[in-house]
């Protein structure tokens, strides 16, 4: 029989959250803090907070703790390099996320090649603490930095035609082993209807934990749409194509009835072969209930009002 011995909690799995506490009460302490915690559901708190203040802000009052730093960096879903869950880790150390293009297409005034630098500079980044929730029933708190994709869609200028935005990730299978299987039709694509592109909760991530987007998180540049299963959050973005009809997801493509356009987490509709109603968060060993689009209904529910959601999943 194998019997495993309580893993010893190691240096780096409590460092960078004790250096990012710290790093906040120090930011507090030193007079402005400009935090956006979202943790709580419908709690929207920004402003010049107090150390303990900023602190109560990112723990939340919903017993939502963060996540441990190594949970978010070692437990991934990035398929690109490979689908065990520790692959990411192990195998996107020598990905080059330098020089990076993004190209952003299609129905907009703005059209161009952007250089990573560039869209870097002109949107500075905040910091965000969100939900993530895999359709896979696991979930973790992180504390992500970004900026609104609304800023990038408002500057880019979508015209009256653009009614949904479709996301690709990089294409490299020289870089990227995942790729030389077809276990998905690469590359990899998502997709948002524009309103949701523009809902001010839904961000592109450029860091976690104060720190750049480690690549397995996927750097440069992904998105994060706290209120939809996570496979919705695209990594590693080469491409914004502003477009008319509604675009293909890499998911919905391999699975149409498992994996719907919207994934809007959703405990009243199950996935074909599991229960959608709890979740476990990375950390824990109890499971918890699965909050209706995750926590974040008061600021979403109003996008699908008209939505058939057993239809439309
Ligand atoms: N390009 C790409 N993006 C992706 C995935 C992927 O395989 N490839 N997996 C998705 C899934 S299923 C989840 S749950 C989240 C996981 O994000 P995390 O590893 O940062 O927690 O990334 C999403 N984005
Ligand atoms: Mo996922």
């Amino acid at each position: 029989m194998l019997i495993r011995k309580p893993k010893k909690i190691s240096e780096s799995e409590i460092t960078p959250y004790e250096m990012y506490l710290d790093r906040r009460k120090f930011i507090g302490q030193a007079g402005r803090v400009a935090l956006l915690a979202a943790v709580a559901p419908g709690a929207l708190v920004a402003g010049d907070l107090t150390g303990e203040e900023a602190e109560a802000a990112v723990i939340g009052s919903q017993g939502d703790e963060l996540t441990p730093f190594k949970h978010v960096t070692e437990y991934n879903n990035f398929y690109e390099f490979g689908t065990g869950k520790a692959d990411p880790a192990r195998n996107a150390g020598d990905f080059r996320t330098r020089p990076w293009t993004v190209a952003i297409e299609g129905q907009c005034e703005r059209p161009g090649d952007y250089a990573i630098e560039d869209i870097l500079g002109r949107f500075p980044s905040e910091e965000r603490v969100y939900r993530l929730r895999c359709v896979e029933a696991w979930s973790m708190v992180i504390p992500w930095m970004g900026f609104p994709l609304k800023d990038l869609l408002a500057w880019v200028q979508p015209t009256s035609r653009a009614k949904y935005v479709e996301f690709t990730t990089l294409h490299d299978p020289d870089q990227m082993p995942g790729q030389r299987r077809r276990v998905l039709d690469w590359p990899y694509v998502e997709g948002l209807r524009l309103d949701e592109a523009m809902h001010p909760l839904t961000l592109m991530a450029t860091g976690l934990y104060g720190q750049e987007l480690p690549n397995q998180n996927g750097a440069p540049l992904r998105l994060v749409v706290p209120w939809k299963y996570g496979f919705k959050s695209i990594k590693s973005i080469v491409r914004i194509r502003l477009v008319e009809g509604m675009p293909s997801s890499s998911w919905n493509g391999l699975a149409p009835t498992e994996y719907g356009f919207f994934a809007n987490v959703n405990p009243e509709v199950d996935h074909p072969r599991w229960s959608q109603a709890r979740e476990r968060r990375l950390g824990e060993i109890r499971r918890r209930p699965t909050l209706m689009f995750n926590g974040y209904a008061d600021e979403v529910a109003s996008l699908y009002e008209s939505l058939d959601l057993l239809r439309w999943f």
